[in-house]
């Protein structure tokens, strides 16, 4: 029986399918692993063991279009190796290539199925995907009511994308010819007229063609009726056939870095009805269990704190009843120094947990953990393990995210002197890809186009897209001075030169670090108020060519300010004919301009005596851009009136605390008490930050809502097994860990008898590695395994830059928590933005101060 034959399996009836399939799993045996059959799960997911497909429980958010998190996915052996599965416009579908909308998503339980309805609007084009299990393997097939409209004729088809990163280092064979997976992209490519260029995200381009109105476009690299991905590996071994067309094997990482291997067939013109079908087989490894993974904090444990390890187990694993910790002998061997009784926690999201509590173990050595057959790697309890966690992040991390300056370490440049051309006013009416919006009018008084001095100082890149945010400096600016006020941090391991934008790490010039970090900050902040009298949304760069930029941010422009009269890509010396310059975003944000009167009149404290007259600057005109946005008109959109309540706060409170004027006072418990009662968990933090500075009715007022949040934290163990507060919709959370951690310290020093340390520290261990799906720190460089490969703005390198936190675990719906190791692109895992990391600083030197106690 040929393959065609049976593929057409889905149209016959049930009653001689089955006799069919018997057949065909014995004819397919070397693919087949007997009696492991796809089935529709409670979850609305398929399911065998070892082997899952979510069909667009995943859609695209539209929010940053495709983030590779979407469509239908493959789970092979535990890892998310394919996504994207959805009938696509483009060989490699970019980031901003359009992408489908779901209509409708049918789950039929009774015939085991899932079908979506697509849609192309900008086409007036559907398309439906049916999803079918017939064994071991799957059957995926397109269906058009209506032919192919005109123009997508020769470029629609339907792709499923296979993640590089798990196919490196494998083979794969197309039509039994083998070939390796490419290591690193090398072609072919194709050059097409920019006029047959489907319209990417509302117009704009990826590509930056220097004029030659051209595109390429990558071309197969292999082609055939069966692709067998990596034939070698029983884990990877996926085998895909067609039955009509053609499958395509491309590499999307030609026209960018973040591209996957996508495997692809055509839909052939004007034809209706079934126009693709192809049948999937994963190889699954006979009763496989995913091993256990053993989460614990990779820096290792002070003696007296809470020590518990999570033990996270596949469903189909048996829980054992004891785990036992080793230490490390002078001979080099491994003693069990404890063996205790593992304790149930139960069921969360997809996987079972148990927790080792080895809190009584408090001799100072190297540790394992020992689980079954299974040891974890070392960490150690210690003293001294907090010492100095912090500091790769204030004296590599930061450093490397300073904009408009050179930043040297030893031997190595990490960049330029970047985007010394800022500043062009943004023009009016425009949705910026990055979430940034003008409206009608600049609310300034510049042109559209027109060049504002003097935006070209401060601020650091946030974060792999190098832009100016106002919001992320606020908070970022005010972390660092409370690191400053609660920690006197006076490290100094880096010279930072203003005068002469240049900075180089590892070298001391007498200034404390944090001091000059949060000059850093202030400046960009401050310009804004010298420039516009308030604070903007941010600076950014105007076009998405530029947006993805890879590299040194000082050639993301070209620093020479645009000069309108020159011809474009046409340079005099002085000014430039390109209008590349970042744009600044002038609207009136009034909760952002709140945030920037707090971060300056905080900044004002941390800066006297260091910076007096940038002091001055920043307290003046931070009580100024209060009194003019309590003269503005109030704006009534939804998204004002949420967070205008919580900047007014914190400046209320900076102020206040800068200037102990009572007004400021007044106003700060105007509004924090409402606020508590609306939104306990959003505002306790600046509740707490305003404790040692309010009187003793505060305090006391505050106590019952301090125990309501204590209620909530120990609510969160029976929430899941970490006890931190994980969030699964949205980026990774672990900002909101770093956050939740913060205020217990603040609360617990102000009521002890009711906020133990505990809290505090759980939230850093998670950050450590006792967290769901690994236990890889999420600082990198900081613990004994941490992440080596993330999305700094150095990503395309496979790399890290060292002090810098990521989002952390991202849940896929409905219950697959991620965070991907060997590849850096997902932003929502491995993005290390400003706030977060500023936020850490505290919070790591918080935990050494806990210690003191
Ligand atoms: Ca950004
Ligand atoms: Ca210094
Ligand atoms: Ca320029």
């Amino acid at each position: 029986m040929s393959e065609k034959l049976w593929l057409k399996g889905r149209v016959i009836p049930q009653s001689i399918l089955f006799p069919m399939i018997i057949f065909l799993i014995a004819a397919c045996a070397k693919d087949a692993s007997t009696g492991n059959e796809l089935k529709l799960n409670d979850k609305e997911y398929f399911e065998s063991r070892g082997f899952e497909i979510l069909v667009f429980e995943n859609q695209y958010t539209g929010m940053f279009f495709d983030e590779k998190t979407a469509g239908i996915m493959l789970i092979h052996h535990g890892v998310r190796t394919a996504t994207g599965g959805a009938v696509r416009l483009k060989p490699t579908p970019e980031q901003w290539d359009q992408i489908p909308k779901v209509v409708e998503r049918k789950v039929d339980r009774e015939n085991n199925s899932i079908d979506i309805l697509l849609r192309y609007n900008d086409f007036n084009f559907d398309s439906w995907i049916h999803v079918q299990p017939q064994g071991n393997g799957i059957l995926f097939s397109v269906t058009l009511d209506q032919p192919l409209p005109e123009k997508l004729i020769g470029r629609t088809g339907f792709n499923l994308e296979f993640l590089p990163s798990a196919y490196f280092e494998k083979n794969y064979t197309m039509d039994g010819k083998t070939g390796v997976f490419p290591l690193y992209p090398t072609g072919p490519m194709e050059v097409k007229p920019a006029a047959t260029q489907i319209r990417q995200f509302a117009g704009h381009s990826t590509y930056d063609d220097r004029g030659r109105a051209e595109y390429v476009e990558p071309k197969p690299i292999a082609i055939g009726r069966t692709l067998v991905l990596a034939p070698e590996d029983p884990e990877r071994r996926i085998r895909i056939q067609s039955q009509d067309g053609d499958l395509m094997l491309f590499d999307g990482r030609n026209v960018a870095q973040n591209g996957w291997f996508v495997v692809r067939s055509l839909i052939p013109a004007s034809q209706t009805g079934k126009v693709i079908e192809w049948f999937l087989i994963p190889n699954t490894i006979p009763n496989w269990t995913r091993p256990p993974m053993i989460a614990y904090s990779q820096v290792g444990y002070h003696p007296d704190q809470e020590k518990v390890a999570v033990i996270e187990l596949d469903k189909s694993d048996i829980p054992l009843v004891k785990a036992a910790l080793l230490k490390l002998g002078d001979n080099g061997k491994w003693i069990e120094k404890y063996n205790g009784e593992v304790k149930e926690w139960g069921q969360y999201l997809r996987y079972h947990y148990l927790r080792f509590d080895f809190s009584a173990i408090r001799d100072t050595g190297l540790y394992v953990i020992q689980y079954g057959n299974q040891k974890t790697g070392s960490f150690q309890i210690g003293t001294h393990v907090y010492d100095n966690v912090w500091q790769s992040t204030l004296d590599v991390w930061f450093p490397v995210q300073m904009d408009h300056m050179f930043v040297n370490e030893a031997y190595r440049v990490w960049h330029g002197a970047a985007h010394l051309d800022d500043a062009r006013q943004a023009p009016v009416n425009h949705q910026h890809f990055d979430g940034y919006r003008m409206g009608s009018s600049t609310e300034t008084k510049y042109k559209p186009g027109e060049h504002i001095p003097g935006l070209n100082i401060g601020g650091w890149f946030d974060a792999g897209d190098y832009d100016i945010r106002t919001g992320s400096h606020c908070g970022t600016v005010r972390h660092l001075v409370n690191t400053w006020e609660y920690f006197g941090i006076q490290r100094d391991e880096t010279l930072v030169d203003q005068q002469q934008r240049y900075v180089d790490i590892h070298h001391p010039d007498g200034k404390p670090d944090i001091l000059q970090q949060i000059e850093q900050g202030t400046l960009a902040l401050i310009a804004q108020h010298r420039a516009f009298g308030r604070a903007i949304a941010g600076i950014i760069e105007p076009n998405l060519h530029q947006y993805h930029h890879l590299g040194d941010g000082s050639t993301m422009t070209d620093n020479l300010v645009y000069n309108p009269k020159l011809k474009k890509y046409e340079l005099d010396g002085f000014s430039s004919g390109t209008p590349d310059d970042r744009w600044a975003f002038t609207n009136r944000i009034p909760w952002n301009n709140y945030s920037s009167m707090a971060a300056l009149a905080a900044a004002s404290r941390a800066l006297r005596g260091y910076h007096d007259k940038l002091a001055d600057e920043c307290i003046t005109a931070a009580q100024r851009a209060w009194i003019d946005e309590h003269n503005q008109p109030e704006i009534s959109d939804s998204l004002t009136i949420r967070f205008r309540g919580s900047g007014e706060i914190e400046a209320a409170l900076q102020l206040y605390i800068t200037t102990k004027d009572k007004k400021y006072a007044d106003r700060f418990n105007e509004l924090i008490w409402p606020a508590l009662e609306n939104m306990l968990m959003w505002s306790i933090q600046s509740a707490a930050q305003a404790v040692p500075f309010m009187d003793t009715d505060y305090q006391e007022k505050l106590v019952p809502f301090v125990r309501q949040y204590k209620a909530a934290n120990d609510e969160m163990l029976a929430q899941n097994p970490f006890g931190v507060p994980i969030i699964i919709r949205g980026w990774a959370g672990n900002g909101y860990v770093i956050a939740w951690a913060v205020t217990n310290y603040l609360l617990h020093k102000a009521y002890p008898e009711i906020i133990g340390p505990e809290y505090t520290y759980r939230g850093l261990d998670y950050i450590y590695g006792c967290h769901p799906s690994s236990n890889v720190s999420f600082v990198s460089g900081v613990g004994v395994h941490s992440k080596k490969i993330a999305y700094g703005n150095n990503r395309a390198d496979f790399t890290f830059i060292a002090g810098g936190v990521v989002p952390g675990i991202l849940f896929l719906k409905p219950d697959f928590p991620e965070n991907k190791e060997d590849w850096p692109f997902l932003w929502a895992e491995n993005e290390y933005v400003i706030d977060i990391c500023a936020e850490y600083i505290f919070l790591a030197n918080a935990v050494r101060d806990l210690i003191k106690e």
